[in-house]
């Protein structure tokens, strides 16, 4: 074990000598790169944790109760009560309402109570020289070495995630460099300490580069009307409001909905779980983390620290979710029959919901798209 331990060291040594002419060659300079790297060492922890991501992803009914607890939304009410002059000044410089800010802040860091204390030169370091995702990494190293160099931050006080995820709303280094803001107007951008401005700011601001558009909901929860084409849900079809109206779509309390703009239908489990209707503000927050049940947790939050109500509609919760090994059998059985996944990789892409509908229509089931383990038991059969 000490071998193994010394030899990754040797290694990792080996790979900073060399990795430092790379930087020096992209503008560090050699003072700056010295001072960050003064204590440095491989971090075994780090790279516990990117060995040990789950094979199992979270449901989303389990990953909002966390995201969207009780907790979470009174937390949430408090930290915008504390800063509300802050999120309304941030509000009108930036367009990005109050609640959604506050909503990102509690699920990326707690309101700034978990903003992380891994040393960020020293993970990402790690990270780039373990190989797996080693050039992203390293292009993160570098853009972290550029922000020491600017002087935003001093090294023992750039601390973050273990994968090098940054501050109160939790910028990686490249994130930062293109987007952060100086709130307070004190020549620093800085997101790390107590005071969450400049990181608030930055939130709203990214949001904004990316076409928020303020007084559009991100989506809302809708009920769907008996014989609905479930052919018509899915991002890919965006319709006016009223379009869905007239097919008879209505919120959650079984009323219309205003003329937001186009939107499309979102079945995050499939036609036994809550629907909701996304607008364009909805890919908004995607650039933040692209995984819908993330997109509605901010979503859903930010509406519940405003006053709004609980998701209404139950979710399949007896669903365990399917492993990779039964997606990709799934894909596999879907390819056999006839149903073209686009290629046999474990991810439930556009593709292969696309084989999953045209199955489930085949076969009489509602054509949701859903890769539940239904389908793939109807598959065994065949
Ligand atoms: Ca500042």
């Amino acid at each position: 074990m000490e071998t193994r331990i010394s030899t990754a060291d040797k290694g990792f040594r080996e790979w900073i000598d060399g990795f430092r002419q790379r930087a020096l060659a992209k503008g560090i300079s050699p003072a700056v790169f010295d001072r960050a790297f003064r204590n440095v060492a491989y971090n075994t922890d780090v790279i516990r944790r990117d060995r040990n991501q789950s094979e199992f992803t979270k449901q989303i009914w389990e990953y909002l109760d966390s995201a969207v607890s009780r907790t979470r939304i009174e937390n949430g009410r408090a930290a915008l009560a504390r800063h509300r002059k802050l999120l309304a000044r941030i509000e009108a410089r930036y367009g990005v309402e109050a609640e959604i800010v506050t909503a990102i802040w509690g699920l990326e860091s707690a309101y700034g109570r978990h903003r992380g204390n891994t040393p960020v030169i020293e993970a990402l370091a790690t990270l780039a020289f373990d190989g797996r995702r080693g050039r992203f990494f390293e292009n993160q190293l570098i853009a972290a070495l550029r922000i020491l160099q600017a002087g935003d931050v001093m090294p023992e006080n750039m601390t973050g995630s273990w994968a090098g995820a940054m501050g109160h709303t939790q910028f990686i280094p490249t994130s930062y460099l293109a987007y952060a803001q100086d709130f307070t107007g004190d020549g620093r951008r800085d997101i790390w300490s107590d005071d969450p401005a400049d990181a608030l700011a930055s939130a709203a601001a990214y949001l904004a580069r990316f076409g928020w558009r303020k007084g559009q909901p991100w989506g809302l929860e809708v009920r769907l009307p008996k014989g609905f084409d479930y052919r018509l849900a899915g991002t890919r079809n965006k319709k006016p409001v009223a379009e869905w109206l007239a097919l008879g779509v209505r919120n959650a309390q079984g009323h219309g909905i205003p003329e937001y703009g186009r939107a499309s239908i979102l079945l995050p489990a499939g036609a036994r779980g809550a629907a909701f209707m996304i607008f364009d503000n909805f890919h908004v927050i995607e650039r933040y983390n692209a995984a819908d049940a993330y997109v509605i947790a901010v979503g859903h939050l930010a509406d519940r620290i405003a006053g709004g109500k609980p998701i209404q509609h139950k979710w399949p919760r007896g669903d365990r979710p399917l492993r990779h090994s039964e997606k990709r059998e799934m894909q596999q059985r879907l390819t056999a029959a006839g149903f073209d996944t686009g290629g046999v990789d474990g991810i439930i892409g556009p593709r292969t919901i696309t084989a999953i509908r045209a199955f489930q229509a085949r076969i009489g089931m509602i054509p949701d798209g859903y890769a539940s383990h239904e389908i793939l038991k109807q598959l065994r059969r065949r």
